[in-house]
Order: C-alpha cells, then structure tokens, then sequence
C-alpha cells in the first residue's frame, strides 16, 4: 500500500545523504551510514556542504552528459549527493556573489583527489555556456590534465597513477559565467623519481609512454629502443608493465593534448629529445681507473645526450667526471669517483626533468592565458599528492605529508572560523562547542644549512627534543627504541606515525648540481631557474594566501581499500581516515550550534506542499512564508531560529520529520512535483 511505500523512506533505501541528519553522531554510525551507501555505488555523502566521497575503484555510470545536466543549476539538497551538486554550487555561488572560490581536495594517496579534480573540470567544461571562441580555452583546460599527469604522475605501491607533484589550478570565469582562462601553480615535484624507484614502483608516465608508443621513427631519431628494460631508468622497480595502464593508448593521448595546448611540432620534438637524454644519460656507466677515478664505459649514450641536447659532448663528459675547482684566478679538475660521477650524473637528469615540467607548466599556463583583462571572478582547484606512507619514508614522503598537514590545519581553521562567522552575519548566537585537540607537526624541520644528515637529526633533537611528536632513537624510551635506527626520526602527523630515515635528507633538500654540470646545464635553453627544494615551504605558505581570500569548499576522499578492490568497504582503514580527517568533529560542529540552515526561499520551494496556506504559492516575503509554514509543522520556539536570509535548525530530527513529512506527501502529490528527489 502506499503508506508502506510511504514508511520505505530514502533513508532506509540509500542511507541519509547528510551526516547532519544522523541520529547519532557516533563513529559507529557515521561508518555504517556510509557503508550502506556505499554498497549501493552511493559513493557521495554530505555533510552540510562538504562532500565525503570513497573510491568505488570500478566505474560508475554517473559522470555522464545527462548527469551533468540533471545537476546544471540545482537545489544542492534536491538531488542526490554528488561532485557535480559541490560543482555547480560552488560556481552558482560565484556568479550570485561575484566572488572567488576554491575547492580544497583532501585525503590520502589513492583516495581519488585526481578523478575529482578532472570531474569538475568536466562538468565546467560541459555546464558552462559556451561560445566557439572559448571553447579552445576550456579544450585547452581539459587537455593540460593527460599532459601534467604524463610528465608529474607514476605508479605508485599506494596508486598506479599517484600525483607526483601538487597543483593549484584557477579556472576564470568572466562575469557571464564563460570560462575564460586558467593557471596552474604546480608545488614540488618528485624529482628524485627520475633516477630512482622503489620496487614496485615506476619512472614517471610519460617514459613508457614514449618507448610503448613512439612511432619507429621517432625511436630511431632520438636512438631510443622500444623496450623499457633497456634503460636504468626504468627498471629499477621491476614493473614497467601495470595491468591498469596502456602506456600505447596513452601516449597517442598525450600526442593529441599537447597539440592542443599549442606546443609546437618543434618544440614537441625538443621536449621528447629532452625526454629521451634523461634515458640515455641513465645508460651512461662508469668504470675506475687505476688511480681509482671514473672513466666512461661507454660514448654512445654520451653521443646520443649531447646531440639531444645540443650540448659540448667533451664538456658534458668533462662535468660528469670532475669536479671544477676554483682556486683563486685558477680552475683546478678534480676527478671524481664512480660513486661521485653516478651522483653527477643523476643531478643532472633530475634538473633536466625538473626543468622540463616546470617549463611544461608554463607553456601550458601560456595556452591557457586569459586575453581579456576585464573583471572576472576564479574557481580555484587544489589537488595535491596524498599523505602516504611507505617501508622506508624519505625527503619526499617527509615534504607531501608536511603539505597534507599544513592544508589540515587550513581546513580546521576555515571550516571553525567560517562557522562563527556565519552565525555572526546571520544575528544568531550560539556557544562554540568545545573541541578536541587537534594534532599538528612540526614545521621547524623544513630547514637547510646542515652539514650532514646526521647534524641535520641532531639539530632536529636539540629544537623538537621536547615535543610530544617527535621521537628519535637517541630520545626514546626502551621500547620504542627497538622500533628506530639510529638515522630515523618519527613525527606523530595527524593522520599517523611516519618514520622517516635522514640518510639523503640534506642532498635532496641543497638539491645541488656540481658546478661544472649547472655550466653545462646552463647552455640548455630551456633552463629558466633553478628551483630549490626548500622553497616548498615559503611556495605553501603562499598558497594558503592565496586560498584564505576565497570561499571555500570541501571534498574529503577516503580510500576504501588498500588492494584497489572494485566495492570493497575496509572499515578499519576506512574508520581511521574518517578519524584523522576530523570528519566526525566537522559534523559535531555543525550540529552543535544549529545543524541545518537553508536560504528561505530555498526552505519554502521545497516544503510548501506541505501546508495548505503555503501550498502551491505563498505570495509574500519568503521568511514569512517560512514562518507560516513551521508554525503548521508544529516547530517548537527552541527548534530553530530566523537568521536575517535564512532559516536555522538546531536539531536533524526536526529537518527529519519534515523530510519524511515531504517524502510520504510527495506519493500523495505524485507527479504535481517534477524535481526528481532522492532518484538515487
Ligand atoms: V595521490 O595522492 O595522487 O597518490 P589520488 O589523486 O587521491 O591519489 P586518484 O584520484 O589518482 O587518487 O585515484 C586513484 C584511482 O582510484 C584512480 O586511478 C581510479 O582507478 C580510482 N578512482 C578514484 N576515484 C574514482 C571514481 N570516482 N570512480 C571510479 C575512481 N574510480
Ligand atoms: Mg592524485
């Protein structure tokens, strides 16, 4: 019958698709409510206006055309939860406001910050209206995305396409709402990659790409074989083959996009040349003489990374070989070692690649220039590598997981202030509800000017002895020394204990070319500026500028299995992320002053129905007409309160009943109401 339908309500079928409406906020709850969805490819839960999602790892039929429309303008509350409801909210609001926006993407590697990332982009690309003119920005926007990923993403033991490098991506709108250009800041890149991969792991895309998918041609010019095992480089994880990848497919994409980004055929030609001698200078060996210094085993890759780069061969075998002295008006050379030439030789392939991307990024920041200079409002995009944690954690681990603490603390500020200030705007007092301690890192520790790692942990024992989430061997206790070696330092981050090995610290942090190599370098044109790892720190510092003058928004990923398992729900590992995320003190937040708010008008379109005096139109002010229509519903004083645009609710429950109030009346209205709610 139809109260039996009636009493089948959303919430039984698919869960509640907003935290906020839960009974309890347990975290028993919370993983149930989101398990339940979740087994139903309900992969997008609210809380208020944040967006939790968790990586179904299999394809969901819902980021389609259609989808995108049946979102294009919407309620945020009407439809079901979903990226393209956070998307088109986000950017209804710029346009009303005339203000900037950003949409912090959080959660830890694997989690699906990059899939989001790309959505968003897609939906603006299809929703926003469209002349010819701007559709070649918006292609170029789309098309930056297999290009950055090609040069700044790899197969990671957490990810098969892991985000080696952070980006920040404004997309401009002008005031009609065309987008009208972009940029891109891209922060650190994984540099060390390029010469080194743990087992297991993979070189950057964009090296198989072009040895899978080069033509013959283009092999035979830059002297590259079609096999990835015949370069250093390559096979040092053992696994350039991945299952989910088509490096073939993938490179005639990439072909395509850089087309599209306007780069032209020669400076196509010269980028791959760059990418090949990265390969070649890795063949590069070195044997000792008798007087114990490095001599080349062979000249052919030496050739081959002069002729592509249009460098001095004997200047490039002369740099990786000795060092320059300078002594006084003299230049002494110094030979080196193997071990020293097989460091030379690295650093230079890490500059050359790092270089690369970063003129990569500015080419692509060219392409996507917005011409006209007339006003416009931005929606920013950050998608950063997540926090991760490996066997061994060295400089990179320590500098991803020091940016994932750091836009942490933003969100607890932003989200606690943001708050607040609502109420304030809206003439309603609350008390601010107590709040937990939340954990942070260390910031101290991102400092050069070491002599060796080991003075480096030492000074890092004399500044962060005394904190409570810093351990060493020399510092801890008798049980937890058994769990260090004497080069490790432990930080208690706030999503987990790492324990990070010092050795390479200090190299990878100076991030030095020997001199006679940066002279070499340095007759490569591509060459704009050297960039130094330690200007990660200042760069974040002013990406949390940047992000602070706008409005923000959230999407908190969370992994749903460490096996990249289609529909599997690891509720450990799942409960864990939900913990170090804050998101159950996001939600007590939101519930502990008034759990709900809706804009009047928005309130009264959608309940309406459900009082004869409001029902099918009110005539007068929409907060009068919000008025009218509690009082019917019996809404006690105590329950809610009238802010100056909106209505606030303190309790769910009372949301809740009149949710199901609409739910059982939305049978009775049958098709008298067209917006397809809770299609789920
Ligand atoms: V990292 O910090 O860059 O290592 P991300 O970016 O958080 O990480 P990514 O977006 O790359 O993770 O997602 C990892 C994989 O999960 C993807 O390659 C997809 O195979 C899978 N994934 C993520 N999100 C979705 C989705 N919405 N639908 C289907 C998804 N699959
Ligand atoms: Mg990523």
């Amino acid at each position: 019958s139809l109260d039996m339908e009636g009493a089948l309500t959303a919430r039984d079928r698919v869960g509640i698709q907003d935290f906020v409406l839960l009974d309890e906020t347990t975290d028993a709850a919370f993983l149930s409510n989101l398990k339940k969805r979740f087994s139903r490819d309900l992969i997008y839960t609210y809380i208020g206006t944040l967006l939790v999602s968790v990586n179904p790892y299999k394809e969901l039929d819902i980021y389609n055309k259609k989808q995108m429309e049946t979102y294009m303008g919407i309620n945020f509350f009407e439809l079901p939860p979903h990226i393209y409801a956070l998307a088109d909210n986000a950017y209804q609001t710029m346009l009303t406001e005339f203000d900037n926006h950003f949409i912090l993407i959080s959660g830890e590697s694997g989690a699906g910050k990059t899939e989001a990332s790309k959505k968003i982009l897609q939906y603006y690309a299809v929703s926003c209206p469209s002349t010819t003119l701007l559709n070649t920005v918006r292609d170029k926007m789309l098309m930056s995305n297999p290009v950055l990923e090609a040069f700044g993403n790899a197969k990671t033991l957490k990810n098969d396409n892991s985000s080696r490098f952070g980006k920040y991506m404004d997309i401009q709108f002008d005031s009609q709402g065309d987008a009208v250009g972009g940029h891109i800041l891209n922060y650190l890149l994984e540099k060390s990659r390029v010469v080194h991969q743990n087992h297991g792991e993979r070189n950057f895309h964009i090296f198989y790409q072009l040895v899978e998918g080069g033509e013959d041609d283009l092999l035979h010019q830059l002297g590259l074989e079609r096999d990835a095992q015949h370069y250093n480089y390559l096979t040092q994880g053992e696994c350039a083959i991945v299952s989910s990848i088509n490096d073939r497919n993938d490179w005639k994409t990439v072909k395509n996009a850089l087309q599209i980004i306007n780069i032209e055929e020669i400076n196509t030609n010269h980028l791959f040349g760059i990418v090949s001698s990265v390969l070649h200078l890795g063949n590069i060996r070195f044997e000792s003489n008798s007087k114990g210094q490095a001599v080349l085993a062979n000249n052919d890759e030496l050739r081959w990374v002069s002729n592509l780069l249009g460098v001095d061969a004997r200047s490039l075998q002369e740099g990786l070989t000795y060092r320059k002295i300078e002594a006084r008006h003299d230049q002494v050379l110094s030979p080196f070692t193997v071990d020293h030439a097989i460091y030379a030789r690295d650093a230079l392939a890490k500059a050359i690649y790092g270089q690369t991307f970063t003129w990569l990024v500015n080419r692509i920041n060219e392409s996507m220039e917005n011409k006209d200079p007339s006003r416009k409002t931005v929606i920013g995009l950050l998608d950063i590598y997540g926090f991760e944690v490996f066997y061994v954690n060295s400089f990179e681990q320590f500098c991803i997981n020091y940016c994932n603490e750091k836009l942490q603390q933003l969100f607890i500020q932003l989200t606690l202030a943001s708050e607040q200030e609502e109420y304030e705007a809206e003439g309603i007092e609350v008390i601010p509800p107590h709040r937990n301690h939340i954990h942070t890192g260390d910031e101290e520790c991102l400092r050069p000017g070491d002599a060796t790692d080991l003075t480096f942990l030492e000074r890092l024992e004399d500044k962060m002895g005394n904190h409570p989430h810093f351990v060493t061997h020399k510092l801890a206790d008798k049980m937890t020394r058994k769990t260090l070696e004497r080069g490790d330092f432990r930080l208690l981050h706030y999503a987990g204990e790492v324990t990070y090995c010092v050795v390479g610290f200090l190299d990878k942090n100076n991030d030095l070319l020997y001199r006679n190599i940066k002279d070499v370098s340095l007759q490569m044109n591509i060459f704009i500026f050297f960039q130094v790892a330690t200007q990660f720190k200042s760069s974040l510092l002013k990406l949390t500028e940047i992000l602070m003058a706008k409005e923000a928004w959230y999407i908190r990923c969370l992994k749903s299995n460490e096996s990249k398992q289609p529909g599997q729900f690891d509720e450990a590992l799942i409960r864990h992320q939900v913990k170090y995320l804050g998101l159950m003190e996001h939600l007590r937040v939101r519930r502990a002053g008034f759990a709900y708010r809706r804009k009047f008008d928005v309130f009264l379109k959608r309940y309406k129905p459900l009082c004869p005096a409001t029902w099918p139109h009110w005539r007068g002010e929409p907060a009068d007409g919000v008025e009218v229509l509690v009082q019917h519903l019996g809404y006690l004083p105590n329950e809610y309160k009238m802010g100056r645009t909106k209505i606030f609710i303190r309790h769910p429950r009372t949301l809740y009943a009149t949710e199901d109030a609409f739910e059982k009346c939305k049978h009775e209205l049958g098709e008298r109401t067209s917006a397809v709610y809770y299609q789920c």
